[in-house]
C-alpha cells in the first residue's frame, strides 16, 4: 500500500502555513510565540484533510503539551489512516535569533510505521547512499567508521567532512576526528539539516556524527528513506525516559535504529523554510501576500522536488 498521491500538495500545505505562523517572531527573541505560531497553523491545516491520523512524533509526550502532542488525532476522521511526524518549528533558536535554517518540518507514513520516539536524545551517525549496506555501526570507535566509511569511497579520511552539532557532549568525537585529519563542518543546532547534509549530488559531508533529540532522528530517517541514504539511531534514555519510552510501546532500550526501523514503507516528507537554509529558502512576507518554499518528497512516486507558492494573506 502506498500513500495516495493528491496527499503530497495538502502535506505542503500545513508546512507552509506553519512555517508562515512561525515567520512574525523571526529575530523577536520569542521561541515560544514563534513556536505556537508554527503549531497552530499547522494543526489547523491537517483538521482539513480527509484522513485519519495519529501524531506519533510531536510537541511532547500525551497530553502534556497543549497541541499537536503524542497520541492526538488529527484530520477529518474520513479517509486513509496515517502517522504523522511534525517538528512544526525546527530551529526554535535560529527564528528567535533571525539566524538561518530554520523550517517547519512533518513525515507521514501509512499507519503503525513511524517509530513513536520520545523526546529525549538519541546518538546518530548517517552517511549518504550507494554505500556498501549496514557499513558503519554506532559500536565500532570513531576511528573505525571513518576508516571503514573512508575505503568504501575510496578516499583518505583526512579527505572526508564531518558534521557535528557543537556541543559539550561530542568533544571526545570532535577529538578523535582532529586526530585523524578528517575536516569538522559545525552546526549549532538543527540536527535534521546536519544529517541530511549527507545526502544529495554534491554533500557537503560525508557523515553526521552527534546526538541530538530523538524526534529528529525519526523526521531525518524518513527523509532518508526517500533519499538512500544510510542511518543508525540509538535512543539515550536515563531512568525516568526508561518509563517514559515504555508507555510509547519501546522495549528494548539499547536498540540501534536503522532507517526503515524508524520509518517503514511511503513516506511524504515536506520542509518549509522559515529562515533560509540548506533545504528551503525562507518565507517573504509582503503586504498582502507571502512566499514559502518547501522540499517535498514522495518516496512511492519517487519525487523529490521543491516548491514554491505564494499565498494571499
Ligand atoms: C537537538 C537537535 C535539534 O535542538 O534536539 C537540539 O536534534 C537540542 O540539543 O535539531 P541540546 O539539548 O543539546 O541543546 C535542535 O538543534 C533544534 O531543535
Amino acid at each position: 500500500m502506498t500513500i495516495e498521491k493528491s496527499y503530497l500538495d495538502k502535506f505542503i500545505k500545513a508546512t507552509e502555513f506553519a512555517a508562515y505562523g512561525a515567520s512574525p517572531f523571526i529575530g523577536k527573541e520569542d521561541k515560544i510565540a514563534a513556536d505556537k505560531g508554527a503549531v497552530d497553523n499547522m494543526r489547523s491545516e491537517f483538521n482539513k484533510i480527509d484522513m485519519r491520523a495519529t501524531i506519533v512524533i510531536g510537541e511532547g509526550e500525551m497530553d502534556e503539551a497543549p497541541m499537536l502532542h503524542i497520541g492526538e488525532k488529527v484530520g477529518t476522521n474520513k479517509g486513509p489512516e496515517f502517522d504523522i511526524a511534525v517538528d512544526p518549528l525546527e530551529g526554535t533558536n535560529f527564528t528567535a535569533k533571525g539566524l538561518p535554517n530554520a523550517f517547519s518540518v512533518l513525515a507521514v507514513t501509512e499507519k503503525g510505521n513511524l517509530l513513536s520516539a520520545p523526546d529525549t536524545y538519541m546518538e546518530k551517525i548517517i552517511i549518504g547512499s550507494n554505500l556498501p549496506e549496514n557499513l558503519l555501526d554506532l559500536d565500532n570507535s570513531i576511528e573505525k567508521n571513518i576508516n571503514l566509511l573512508a575505503e568504501a569511497k575510496n578516499k583518505k579520511p583526512s579527505e572526508l567532512n564531518a558534521c557535528v552539532m557543537k556541543r559539550p557532549r561530542h568533544n571526545n568525537i570532535v577529538k578523535i576526528l582532529d586526530q585523524i585529519g578528517v575536516k569538522i563542518n559545525y552546526i549549532t543546532d538543527g540536527d535534521i539539516a546536519g544529517g541530511l547534509s549527507v545526502i544529495g549530488k554534491n554533500p557537503i559531508n560525508d557523515i553526521y556524527l552527534s546526538t541530538g533529540g530523538g524526534p529528529e532522528g525519526v523526521i531525518v530517517a524518513a527523509a532518508l528513506s526517500c533519499f538512500g541514504g544510510q542511518m543508525q539511531g540509538r535512543l539515550i534514555l536515563n531512568k525516568e525516559e526508561i518509563v517514559r519510552a515504555k508507555k510509547l510501546g519501546i522495549t528494548d532500550f539499547e536498540k540501534k535504529y536503522n532507517i526503515n526501523e524508524m520509518a517503514k514503507g511511503d513516506v511524504i516528507f515536506c520542509a518549509s523554510g522559515v529562515t533560509s537554509g540548506d533545504l528551503a529558502k525562507g518565507i517573504k512576507n509582503f503586504d498582502d501576500k507571502f512566499e514559502v518554499t518547501t522540499l517535498a518528497l514522495h518516496k512511492s512516486q519517487k519525487t523529490h522536488k521543491t516548491v514554491t507558492n505564494i499565498y494571499k494573506k
